[in-house]
């Protein structure tokens, strides 16, 4: 049975997200994009309804959703801005190599917190010498005693200067590629952890994002996840799980831009009628609408198999590939209907493209995810 109707949960989960985001974040979204802030109150109040943490189960007090609710959520939250629904998705980035790879133990230590008080998380993978190849990453760890010790450097982190907690990837032998790689939780209070200095971004300039150094962090064995070299497993099954919000996120911009293009379309006049009238436009309209419509089937199936317990590979890339290029091509034509103006920082829409940017970058570049829809399709294949 196919069935894309909302439960009465899901409609209300959506209507308090869409709420939320227009009374906290949109009102703030274009100042904390001037002024690159990053408004930990409206992170805050996130935390305060239930809308971070989404991916932790009710068991350590966390919000318990499934893929399909947090999709919903997160559409809604990236519809009025982008930048902070990336930097209240970051703990479900974060916590997810917990969930994944921790013991029942570490999982109550380190769960709990999160929803105990507000708190932030980073996920700590990609390095400055590159981000695509995963298994080739340089942070070492070195065994000594009962502890493990950290030095390297990660990069383009996601609230790294404002975390408690770091899920951190390190290789124990560099030789070993991706086999040596092995994933930890680093506390902010780490001697040798530090920050760098907040980028100054494109677009999603309400998230904070910046480098972080290990030197000589010694990390107790108790804090690491799974075995040694179980790290790269741990980091792909994030990813597979992560990259369906991506999806939502890219899928959150193009409804705005397809919203605020056809709301100016209809008052904005051109030759005697509304622009809305003339077929160039329309044709537009209809382009964007298709996209944003395949967007959402595309992202909501993948999270709905992957509630269903698939793998989600293969369909996650192909959400978060598919959405964030469709953004891309949805804002671009709405700054092209709202004509100078469109590229005026005083409206909404030149905002939208430069946050689509990043959906086509972040949680794998959408080469990477090329290149994991043609070897998950060539599999079924052979
Ligand atoms: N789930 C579980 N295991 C996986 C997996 C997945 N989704 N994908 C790969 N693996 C396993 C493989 O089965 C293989 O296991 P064995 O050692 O048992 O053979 C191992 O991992 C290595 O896989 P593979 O050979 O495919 O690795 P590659 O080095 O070719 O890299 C890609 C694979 C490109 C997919 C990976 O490096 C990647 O995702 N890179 C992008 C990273 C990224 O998204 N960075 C953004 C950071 S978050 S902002």
């Amino acid at each position: 049975m196919v069935d894309f109707s909302l439960t009465e949960e899901q409609t209300s989960l959506q209507e308090m997200a869409r709420k939320f985001a227009r009374s906290e974040m949109l009102p703030r979204a274009a100042e904390c994009d001037k002024n690159s802030r990053f408004p930990e109150e409206v992170y805050r109040k996130a935390w305060e309804l239930g809308l971070m943490n989404l991916n932790v189960p009710s068991d350590f007090g966390g919000s318990g959703l499934s893929l399909l609710d947090q999709v919903l959520i997160v559409e809604e939250l990236a519809r009025a801005c982008a930048g902070m629904t990336t930097s209240i998705l970051a703990n479900c980035l974060a916590l997810e190599p917990i969930l994944i790879g921790a013991s029942p133990e570490q999982k109550q230590r380190l769960l709990a917190p999160f929803c105990a008080s507000f708190h932030l998380a980073s996920f700590c993978l990609t390095e400055p010498a590159g981000g695509s190849d995963a298994g080739a990453l340089t942070t070492r760890a070195r065994r000594d005693g009962d502890a493990y010790v950290l030095d390297g450097e990660k990069c383009f982190i996601t609230n790294a200067p404002h975390a408690s907690l770091y899920t951190v990837f390190a290789t124990v032998d560099p030789a070993l590629r991706h086999r040596g790689i092995t994933a930890f939780v680093v506390p902010r209070s780490a001697e040798g952890l530090s920050t760098g200095k907040d980028e100054d971004k494109m677009g999603h300039r309400a998230s904070a994002t910046s480098t972080v150094r290990f030197e000589g962090v010694r990390v107790p064995v108790d804090d690491r996840l799974g075995a040694e070299g179980d790290g790269f497993s741990i980091a792909m099954r994030t990813l597979d799980q992560t990259r369906t919000p991506i999806g939502a996120i890219a899928l959150g911009i193009a409804q705005a831009a397809l919203g605020y293009a056809g709301e100016y379309a209809l008052q904005r006049h051109t030759f005697g009628k509304p622009i809305a009238e003339h077929q160039a436009i329309q044709l537009k309209i209809a382009d964007m609408a298709q996209a944003v419509h395949a967007s959402r089937l595309l992202v909501w199936h993948a999270a709905w198999l992957i509630d269903h317990g698939r793998k989600g590979t293969l369909e996650s890339s192909i959400a978060k590939c598919f959405a964030s290029d469709a953004a891309m091509r949805v804002a671009d034509e709405a700054i092209q209907i709202f004509g100078g103006y469109g590229y005026m920082r005083d409206y909404p829409v030149e905002k939208l493209l430069r946050d689509a940017k990043l959906t086509q970058i972040y949680e794998g570049s959408n080469e990477i995810q090329r290149i994991v829809i043609a070897r998950e399709q060539l599999k079924g294949a052979a």
